[in-house]
């Protein structure tokens, strides 16, 4: 490609500060290095996780910064050392990466790697890809979709099946399989079981799809906003609920729901109040409360140790338990099996140059996963 080789200047979303909008700048991304490849962003979703971190909330992200994590793209070039990967491949970016060598690579009970950035800190110049007008610009986990190109580490993609449409795999990149696997692996929900699902945006209504194909008889939906609840009963929740219409608190009301409490309940807010919540709400001796939303880290979780006392078991999960690179090229294929639904997921699509708009509409409570296409206007 005329490209290979040299610097690319395109358009990418840079922070410039917390709490800011994103101002869409020339960036130059620079050829990969051995082990790394460079990537064209064709689609990528806002998950809540970028807002946080709009607002300095995810640890291990400086500033100025490019964000996104959530994306799927085309390979332009490959660094030396790369295998199984060549230009024109399609690629998923993994905010969790996976080095198939550490520890917790080689453990099959998690999906950690310790090449994450909530594990063991990188060194600075490995997060630095970008530049703009002389700065050099920060990435969030290592892979910043917020961008027309973009750099990957050979743990941080995995390429997939030729034929996947990008503006809606790009989902398995975050939010779907961070939901759908909450509930297929981290809690592994049971046939005939009942789950309670707290926030209905892509990760929620993933455990609602994820609840539904593991085969729960009975998915309990909370959301304070009902305009969710059409969409969380089309993938399968059977009863929503607003805290706001009662007078008692919502574990309560679901206790009195479902007979002393849910097998699964799940937290997919990021609110330290509705994770006490979501654990009270399961059933003591064989209740299962799984925490995926993101809470700042300054605050701190408190609760009646006794709710542990008395059997009932607390997780949390990142990335829905998935290994990224084994799995993701699965799930795409699954979902071209039409083995889960996806596309129900995406309420908006905007140009990428609208990326503020995007971030506007999630404030606003008005979506659950939006997408950022090329944007031929400003490509
Ligand atoms: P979202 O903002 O699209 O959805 C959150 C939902 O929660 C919305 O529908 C809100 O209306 C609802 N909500 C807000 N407050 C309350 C409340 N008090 N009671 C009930 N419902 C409420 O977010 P999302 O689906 O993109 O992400 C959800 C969380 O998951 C968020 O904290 C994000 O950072 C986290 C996340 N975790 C992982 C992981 O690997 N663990 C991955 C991706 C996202
Ligand atoms: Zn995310
Ligand atoms: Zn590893």
């Amino acid at each position: 490609m005329e490209t290979t080789g040299k610097v690319i200047k395109c358009k990418a979303a840079v922070l410039w500060e917390t709490g800011k909008p994103f101002s869409i700048e020339e960036v130059e991304v620079p050829p990969p290095r051995a082990h790394e490849i460079r990537v064209k962003i064709v689609a990528t979703g806002i998950c809540r996780s970028d807002e946080h971190a709009v607002h300095g909330l995810m640890s291990g992200i400086k500033y100025p910064a490019i964000l996104g994590h959530e994306g799927a793209g085309i390979v332009e070039s490959v660094g030396e050392e790369v295998t199984g990967v060549k230009p024109g491949d399609k690629v998923i970016p993994l905010f969790m990466p996976q080095c198939g060598k550490c520890v917790c690579c080689h453990n099959p009970k998690t999906n950690l790697c310790l090449k994450n950035i909530i594990g063991v800190p990188q060194a600075e110049d490995e997060k630095i890809k970008f530049t703009c007008k002389g700065k050099l610009i920060n990435r969030m986990a290592d892979i910043s979709t917020f961008s027309e190109y973009t750099i990957l580490d050979e743990t941080t993609f995995t390429k997939i099946d030729d034929n996947a449409p990008l503006d809606r795999v790009c989902l398995i990149g975050c939010g779907f399989s961070t939901g759908y696997g909450s509930a297929v692996n981290t809690a592994k929900v049971q046939p005939g079981s009942t789950c309670a699902v707290f926030g209905l945006g892509g990760v929620g209504l993933s455990v609602v799809i994820g609840c539904k194909v593991a085969g729960a008889t009975r998915i309990i939906a909370v959301d304070i906003n009902k305009t969710k609840f059409a969409k969380a009963k089309e993938l399968g929740a059977t009863d929503c609920l607003n805290p706001q219409d009662y007078d008692q608190p919502i574990q309560k009301v679901l206790a009195d729901m479902t007979n002393g409490g849910v097998d699964y309940s799940f937290e997919c807010i990021g609110r330290i109040d509705s994770m006490v919540a979501a654990l009270e709400s399961s059933h003591p001796g064989f209740g299962t409360c799984v925490i995926i939303g993101v809470a700042p880290s300054i605050d701190k979780i408190s609760f009646d140790p006794l709710l542990m006392l008395t059997g009932r078991t607390l997780k949390g999960s990142l990335f829905g338990g998935f290994k990224s690179k084994d799995s993701v090229p699965k799930l795409v294929s699954d979902y071209m099996a039409k083995k889960f639904k996806l596309d129900e997921l995406v309420t908006h699509t905007l140009p990428f140059s609208k990326i503020n708009e995007g971030f506007e509409l999630l404030r606003a409570g008005e979506s659950s996963a939006k997408l950022l296409e090329e944007d031929t206007a400003t490509a």
